[in-house]
Formats: structure tokens, C-alpha cells, sequence
């Protein structure tokens, strides 16, 4: 069975970071370790959330594992809140992948144009050379434009402008780059990448679902990695987190008992484990 590690927060409810990406890696058959960065009592959308920091505890818990010998088949990070954080997760990405672990980063940080709670320009910047080490990063165009500091134009795009930001994107030294939450036609959003190594694009969409949720873009990096980890190849892994994402999507907007802090990501689990049994 694969190993990867994920390194995030966990928001104890709000349905991202770590309470997503554990069940779903699990049910796709991938044993997934965790670093957990922070203890939040919800995520940053709500008011009056508790926060733990537990920066402090990332370096021993790495050094235990070296101890043991431990490898992991991948690391994937999501939400990382300090610069501190930030240089613990690029020591692990030497360590483990000079083993040939795969490192993706989802640069979670910012969406619709605006920094999450927190978060600054400076940071971005940093997140961008923590992005330089990854095999794939996993932003949205916001976190792209920040990363690449440049402004965000909103809707006001076409597939040239995004191809010229994926090129950008890998030129901070990843070897894939993916925009998530692209669109190039109405009704219809997905993804589009590039890999530096082969000089191929690649896009995949769904139905443009008009709503907005709480923890897609993990709900969609957690599927992916499962995706990548299950042997399907970055074309493969973008489509199965496309779909499931958009099946989560069309469960929770069905469901008139739903949450709007997140998704029903259980809900498609059936859907997600019979994808890759087909
Ligand atoms: O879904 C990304 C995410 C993860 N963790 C925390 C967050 C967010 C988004 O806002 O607040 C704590």
C-alpha cells in the first residue's frame, strides 16, 4: 500500500485541510500520516475560531519518523500558516523527496481575487519558493496571481493568458502546474496544466455548478493525490478530482439538509471508489 504524508491544519469542524484529506486518501486505498500544523475549532470563515499552533512539534515528529526509518511515496501540503511552517515543509521535501517521494503543494492561500485571513503578499512570495521544489502545485488563478505577482483579472481571461501563467508558474521550478477553477466556456470549469518536462497542456471540465463551498480545493487535492497515488497519471488524477468534485458539489446542493461551511464529500465516497475500481 502507498504512504504519504500530509501536511495541514486541522480545522476540528469546517470540513478542509485534514478532516477531508484523511478520509478521502483512505478510502482510495492510500494510507495517509499527517503532520498537523494548527488545531483551529472551525476554519478561518467562521468568527471567533480558537487556534493552536503546533509549529513547534513539526521538527521532532520529522525527526522521530527519520528514527524509523519512515518513507513516504508522496508529501502533500495545503493551508500552512507561517513562514516558520513554511521552511519546516521545504526541509521535509529534501528529506523525503531526495527518496523519490512525490511533492505537491496546493498553495492554499487565497481565492476570488483576496488573501485568506492572515495571509500577505510576502507570504505568497515565500510560498512561491516553497513551490519551486514541488513535482505539481495545485493553485487557483488568485493564488497563481500572487505567487507569480502580477494582478488578478477575474473572469477576464482566455486559454492563451492561462497557458502564458502555467509556463510562468513552472518557470519557479515545479515540473507541473495546475490552475484549478478555469473556465473557458460557459457552464463548463475545470482545470488546465502544463508539464515542463514533456512541453504538454492538458484541460479537463465539468458543469459549472453556480455555487461557492468551503473546502473544494481540498476536497479536489486530496482526490488528486489519491488519483496519482492509485497509478492514474497527472491527466488521469485531474480528471477523477475534477468529477468527484463536482459530484460532491451536486450533493451538497441537492441535500436541503446541507452545511454551508462545506461540502457532502462523504456522500460521493461510493462514487470516487467505483471510478477507480473501473
Ligand atoms: O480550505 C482551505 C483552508 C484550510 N484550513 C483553514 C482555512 C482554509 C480556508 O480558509 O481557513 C484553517
Amino acid at each position: 500500500m502507498k504512504r504519504i504524508v500530509s501536511v495541514q491544519d486541522i480545522s476540528c469542524l469546517g470540513k478542509c485541510s485534514l478532516t477531508v484529506a484523511l478520509p478521502i486518501i483512505s478510502a482510495m486505498g492510500v494510507e495517509c500520516a499527517v503532520v498537523p500544523t494548527a488545531v483551529l475549532s472551525t476554519h478561518t470563515m467562521f468568527r471567533g475560531y480558537t487556534f493552536c499552533d503546533l509549529t513547534e512539534d513539526i521538527q521532532p515528529i520529522v525527526e522521530h519518523w527519520k528514527k524509523e526509518g519512515i518513507k513516504y511515496d508522496a508529501v502533500y501540503t495545503g493551508y500552512l500558516g507561517s513562514f516558520e511552517q513554511l521552511s519546516l515543509v521545504s526541509d521535509m521535501f529534501d528529506l523525503y523527496g531526495k527518496d523519490g517521494a512525490l511533492i505537491v503543494v496546493d498553495p492554499v492561500m487565497a481565492d476570488n481575487g483576496k488573501l485568506y485571513p492572515g495571509f500577505t503578499k510576502e507570504f505568497a512570495a515565500s510560498m512561491a519558493k516553497l513551490c519551486s521544489k514541488a513535482d505539481i502545485i495545485l493553485p487557483n488563478l488568485t493564488e497563481a496571481s500572487y505567487m507569480l505577482d502580477i494582478p488578478y483579472v477575474g473572469a477576464d481571461y482566455d486559454e492563451d493568458y492561462i497557458k502564458e501563467l502555467l509556463v510562468k508558474l513552472c518557470s519557479l521550478g515545479c515540473k507541473c502546474a495546475v490552475i484549478t477553477g478555469v473556465s473557458f466556456e460557459k457552464g463548463r470549469l475545470g482545470v488546465m496544466s502544463y508539464n515542463s518536462e514533456t512541453g504538454e497542456y492538458f484541460k479537463y471540465f465539468n458543469t459549472h455548478i453556480p455555487v461557492s463551498y468551503h473546502g473544494t480545493g481540498d476536497v479536489f487535492s486530496s482526490s488528486f493525490v489519491g488519483g496519482m497515488m492509485n497509478g492514474l497519471g497527472l491527466e488521469g488524477a485531474l480528471k477523477i478530482a475534477v468529477d468527484y468534485t463536482v459530484d460532491c458539489i451536486q450533493k451538497t446542493v441537492d441535500n436541503p439538509e446541507s452545511h454551508s461551511y462545506g461540502v457532502d464529500f462523504e456522500a460521493s465516497i461510493p462514487m470516487l471508489v467505483s471510478r477507480l475500481q473501473a
